[in-house]
């Protein structure tokens, strides 16, 4: 079954903390990892991935480089994540070879049909709700895209934008396999037992 929770690291984690805190989620059971870090250097995100994959490792959790393909194969993490202003699709595939997963943002319906044909490992859409995590973000699209986007493809889809533990039940609801969470997981006094208020909602919403 695809990851139900899918934390992303960006740059609000110190780079000294990002190693603890990727452990901290993977031991309370996140089993995809994203690392994205928009204004670092090509040597930091390769640095960093490095640092992270071992310690991900013994968990089984699966981290994935934002942005860029080549440095998730040089450094043989588990995949990379490209929006709509990045590689197509089957480009970073071309980088990363068939093991590694490929990832596509989308943000509307079009983008998510597109994204439905190509070799994509699973679709993110949103933002769902309001973020401050993104500049420029795209406008909000509601849980009302997830549901639409459920109907369009069989592929895992992704809900990112704004979600929080208190949110997570009804978008799981609305079809979305995994929810990608930045500021409620990074934010949070307790990032472990934040993560584990998900994993009750995706319960709560898989028995309604
Ligand atoms: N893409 C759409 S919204 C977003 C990205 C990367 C940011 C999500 O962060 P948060 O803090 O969970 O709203
Ligand atoms: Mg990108």
């Amino acid at each position: 079954m695809f990851p139900f929770i899918y934390p992303i690291i960006d740059s609000t984690i110190p780079q000294e903390r990002v190693v603890a805190f990727a452990e901290a989620l993977a031991s309370a059971g996140a089993q995809l990892i994203q690392l994205r870090l928009k204004h670092a250097s090509a040597a930091s995100i390769c640095a960093q991935t490095r640092a992270l994959l071992p310690c991900l490792e013994p968990h089984g959790a699966r981290l994935i480089v934002n942005d860029r393909p080549d440095i998730a194969a040089i450094t043989q993490a588990g995949g990379v994540h490209v929006g709509q202003d990045d590689l197509p699709v089957e480009a970073a595939r071309q980088i990363c070879g068939p093991g590694r997963w490929v990832g596509v943002s989308t943000h509307n319906l079009a983008q998510l049909r597109e994204a439905d044909r190509t070799s994509a490992d699973y679709i993110a859409v949103g933002p769902i709700f309001p973020t401050a995590s993104k500049v420029n973000p795209d406008p909000v699209v509601g849980v009302e895209l997830v549901r639409a986007a459920r109907q369009l493809t069989r592929k895992p889809l992704v809900a990112i934008g704004g979600i929080t533990a208190e949110t997570a039940e009804q978008v799981y609801h609305a079809g979305a396999d995994s929810l990608a969470v930045i500021s409620d997981l990074t934010q949070a006094a307790d990032s472990a037992a934040r993560l584990r208020d998900y994993a009750a909602a995706f319960e709560r919403a898989r028995s309604r």
